[in-house]
């Protein structure tokens, strides 16, 4: 690489980093030592915030048979994974007993204890690597939802994804560019409710990451710059 090369590489890296920070804190699940786990037992609702900065629960009438969050070194997950990198990994085990077969997974992640400040007219980025496995039943969507507040605190509406996760045991980036509904919005709970019609399934979830989407002027402006210092230097 030469010199040239150099610094537009620089200039077009300070313009992505300056706008592509994190607003989650804990989304890559490195806060909590591998081996944490959450409630994994009999029929019952569960609420808890063991998690750091993330809260597990049951959505609605407790249907699950056995269930559990547990934070576990990403490559347990198979090939994908980034060794040593801690992850998290949603367990749910639906035997039929005692609500009939099949039953549904209805369990959810939020953030609802850390709600994330935003902007109406800003574009931002969510992205996040999932893994999907030990699944019996079909396909299996992983929804993705981003609610929110206004200065009150008062729920005002909601918009999302639902990704399909592959089968293959193995972790996939997912990325989504979201705006704002609601010009009064403030802030935002981002949840994950994994929904199967499955007996038992297992998700795996890391660097779940919520960024402003980087400004194309600012990005052209180190474009230009970057580019007329190199001009300048092939004419020296
Ligand atoms: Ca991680």
């Amino acid at each position: 690489m030469n010199k040239s090369t150099s610094i537009v590489l620089s200039l077009v890296c300070i313009g992505i980093s300056s706008h592509a920070q994190n607003l989650l804190s804990n989304g890559s699940f490195e806060a909590n030592p591998i081996g944490l786990q959450v409630p994994y037992g009999p029929p019952g609702a569960v609420d808890t915030t063991s998690i750091t900065d993330w809260r597990f629960f049951t959505v609605g009438s407790p249907p699950i048979t056995l269930f559990r969050a547990w934070v576990v070194d990403a490559s347990d997950f198979g090939a994908g994974g980034t060794p040593g990198s801690h992850a998290l990994r949603l367990d749910v085990v639906n035997d039929g007993i005692p609500y009939g077969t099949p039953v549904n997974a209805d369990y959810a992640l939020d953030r609802d204890s850390v709600r994330v400040p935003v902007t109406f007219g800003t574009a931002y980025t969510l992205s996040y690597d999932a893994v999907l496995y030990g699944l019996t039943g079909g396909a299996f969507s992983f929804t993705t939802t981003l609610a929110e507040y206004n200065s009150s605190g008062t729920f005002i509406g909601q918009s999302g994804f639902s990704p399909t996760l592959p089968t293959d045991a193995l972790f996939h980036g997912y990325s989504f560019s979201w705006t704002p509904l609601n010009p009064t919005v403030t802030e935002i709970n981002l949840a994950f409710r994994p929904t199967s019609p499955g007996f038992l399934n297992a998700v795996g979830l890391d660097n779940v990451s919520f960024s402003v989407v980087p400004e194309p002027s600012t990005l052209a402006l180190g474009l230009v710059g970057a580019l007329d210092l190199f001009a300048n230097r092939r004419r020296a």
